[in-house]
């Protein structure tokens, strides 16, 4: 197999290249032929210095994380960046794209590093339940102080160019277009520079103060994560005086727990599922794509205008249609106030506002949609409504215009039906807040043509959402899953546990929310039938009483002014007298009985899902829960985490409480497989 690394001299300079599509990723190949271009450059009299770069969209992104879990190959990458870093021949490291994780590391191995201005650099390994495992705690302290050290590692959001030259991570901005002639000019001025710089050698001033502020800042950011507490022990050990020996003796036992323990696995399965997630089985993936220059939406409610947002967004200029001038008013005052608010953040620039706003064309006329090449309708979940907007819109859009709902619930082939081509139809489900939620369920009906399909997935990445294909089933893959978790609730207040008691022991799994803080962030009169006789079930009850959640400052918990909840005497009476009318039979309701009917009952209709093929894979699912819903990603979604607890033991829990085991369960825990 010929090498991904090659090199080139420039008389007196070596230039040692990778070219490893996609991403340039440190894999095995790639390690040794590093090794080697270094080698070789010291060998030969005739060369001063050396610069490493890459070919491609991108410098080093990283270890290759498909090797983790496969056997060893020499060199490792510490090695090999302690092997670059002890060569007496100055070498560069030049940068575009993004360095990233071994990426960033390889380049502080390097004596000098020159980017140019689009470049990142960061080491993300901790989104991955890791750390930087090659020397890159060690050094980044060392470079850059503690501080940024910390951001960096246990956050893990890379930085720009222009900030890691401030830092000192890099030494010097290259032209956008002559990265390599930059580098090779830079390595020619310091060839002769002695001593040469080596990040290893110097010291970071301990920071206890830095170190105990960002612990607080960030508790809740890390709550749950093993990783970030790692990352940060990391650099203290960098700063506390030990010798670097001992600061990579500790980096390399903490990431080594780190990569054996359960969370990194979920946390790779996670970066892998959502990468699965973008491609549709059965659909060739060069399949051309239709055009989608213009977006309507029909909506300027809550839904419509962060729909809306989303296009605007990335330039893609959107018509949205609104029944009243004053509904129409209202909407697009909401997107503008969205986007002030963003601009009063610092992330966008006023320009970008106007830029935004200036993309959409609000208007009251239906007939404006024919020039759009996508239409979402985003009004509320009534069947009749939809078919007759359906209908309309049949008569209106232009031929190949993709057609999309995005209801929750409904049936996708049955809104099809209203119009003569069922084939440009699916569903775009979207989540509130529709500009915030990264996730996007894309319903694939039983007559959606594969370019569409294929059309929206691939739209889906420009608006920078984490898009999975489901199929029409009441609350496709996400809501039809919050369905028997709700039920089982609902009969668990019943039977003697309060909304306290299930919503802790969901907050403690990781969750962001437990159901009953869920409906009262949502709005307990969401769904509700607005007869105030009609009194059926708590739910009735408590909207009845005005108990509506946060916004009328009661729900389940009584608020405060700061939002602030405590547990409520009035639902705790009102359950009182449910319990008592319901007859159930009460019980002391464990925690562990709670995780049973409430998070096993998921996984069970996880099971039925991939059983009927309304997700393409137990992936997809896990990345609906993870981006939709605020899934622990440390715990890999429900169908990773059902592997992690066991499907034997979920099983049983499940009989144990009196469920219809889903086939695809039983089977594999019988034979001891895993969801795929
Ligand atoms: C590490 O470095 C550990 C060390 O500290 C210590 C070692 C001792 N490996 O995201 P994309 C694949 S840990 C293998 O769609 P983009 C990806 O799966 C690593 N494969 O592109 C996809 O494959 P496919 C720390 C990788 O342009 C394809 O490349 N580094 C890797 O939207 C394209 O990816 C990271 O965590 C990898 N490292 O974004 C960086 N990276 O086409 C992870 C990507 O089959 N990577 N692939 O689906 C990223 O953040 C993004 O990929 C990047 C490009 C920003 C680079």
């Amino acid at each position: 197999m010929t090498s991904p690394i090659r090199t080139e001299r420039h008389d007196d300079v070596l230039v040692i290249i990778s070219n490893n599509p996609p991403v340039n990723a440190l894999g095995a190949a790639v390690r040794q032929g590093l090794e080697a271009g270094v080698k070789e450059g010291l060998a030969d009299a005739s060369i001063k210095a050396m610069v490493i770069r890459c070919d491609g969209r991108t410098f080093f992104a990283g270890a290759d994380i498909t090797e983790f879990g496969k056997p060893f190959v020499e060199p490792g990458l510490p090695t090999l960046v302690d092997m670059i870093e002890a060569s007496d021949k100055p070498v560069v490291a030049a940068i575009h794209g993004t360095a990233l994780g071994g990426g960033c590391e390889v380049t502080l191995g390097c004596h000098y590093r020159i980017a140019v201005p689009s470049a990142k650099i960061g080491t993300p390994e901790v989104k991955l339940g890791l750390l930087p495992g090659a020397g890159g705690t060690q050094r980044i302290p060392r470079v850059a102080g503690v501080p940024l050290a910390l951001e960096m590692t246990a956050k893990g959001d890379p930085i720009s160019a222009r900030k890691a030259l401030d830092a000192g991570l890099i030494d010097r901005l290259a032209g956008e277009d002559s990265l390599e002639a930059d580098a090779i000019a830079f390595a020619r001025e310091i060839a002769d520079k002695r001593p040469l710089p080596r990040a290893s050698q110097k010291v970071a001033a301990p920071n206890p103060e830095a170190v105990a502020a960002f612990k607080k800042e960030n508790a809740k950011r890390f709550r749950g994560f093993d990783a970030p507490a790692a990352n940060i022990a990391c650099v203290e050990k960098a700063s506390d005086g030990s010798s670097f020996e001992e600061g990579i003796a500790f980096e390399r036992q903490e990431f080594m727990k780190l990569m054996m323990g359960v969370q990194s696995a979920a946390q790779r399965h996670i970066f892998f599922a959502e990468r699965q997630a973008a491609k549709i089985d059965g659909i060739p993936a060069d399949i051309p794509l239709r055009p989608i220059k213009r977006v309507g939406v029909i909506g300027a409610g809550t839904m419509g205008g962060g729909i809306s947002m989303n296009f605007l967004s990335v330039g893609v200029p959107v018509t949205i249609v609104e029944m009243s001038q004053e509904a129409l008013d209202r909407g697009t005052g909401v997107i503008r106030k969205n986007y002030e608010a963003s601009a009063a953040k610092g992330r966008m620039k006023p320009e970008q506002v106007e830029a935004a706003m200036g993309a959409l064309s609000p208007t009251l006329d239906f007939e404006a949609l024919k020039d759009c090449d996508l239409i979402i309708e985003a009004v509320y979940e009534e069947m009749g409504v939809k078919k007759e907007i359906f209908g309309r819109l049949d008569t209106i859009a232009k031929p190949g215009a993709i057609l999309a709902s995005n209801t929750s619930y409904l049936n996708i082939d049955e809104i099809a039906a209203s119009t003569s081509r069922p084939e440009d139809v699916l569903g775009m489900h979207f989540f509130s807040p529709a500009n915030v939620m990264k996730l996007l369920e894309v319903v694939r009906g039983a007559k959606t043509a594969p370019d569409v399909l294929a059309t929206v997935m691939a739209l889906a990445k420009t608006i920078k959402k984490v898009a999975v294909v489901a199929g029409v089933c009441h609350g496709f893959i996400g809501n039809r899953m919050l369905m028997p978790r709700q039920v089982e609730a609902n009969k668990l207040l019943m039977e003697g546990a309060t909304p306290e008691q299930i919503d802790r022991v969901h907050v403690e799994f990781g969750m962001p929310m437990g159901p009953f803080q869920m409906s009262d962030l949502a709005g307990v009169d969401i769904g509700w039938h607005r007869d105030p006789t009609r009194i059926e079930n708590i739910r009735d009850a408590l909207a009845a009483e005005g108990r509506w959640g946060q916004k009328t400052g009661k729900g389940y918990y009584d608020y405060d002014e700061k939002r602030n909840p405590t547990p409520s005497p009035r639902v705790a009476e009102i359950i009182e007298e449910f319990r008592k009318k319901s007859g159930a039979v009460q019980h002391e309701v464990t925690d562990q009985e709670i995780v049973e009917r409430t998070l096993y009952t998921m996984v069970n209709e996880g099971a039925l899902i991939l059983e009927e093929k309304m997700a393409q894979r137990a992936s997809d699912i896990d990345v609906v829960w993870i981006y939709g819903y605020g899934w622990p990603v440390y715990r890999g979604g429900p169908m990773f985490w059902a592997g992690t607890e066991g499907l034997p033991k979920i099983v049983a829990g499940l009989e144990k409480h009196g469920f219809a085991v889903a086939p695809l369960l039983k089977s594999l825990a019988e034979s001891g497989g895993r969801f795929k």
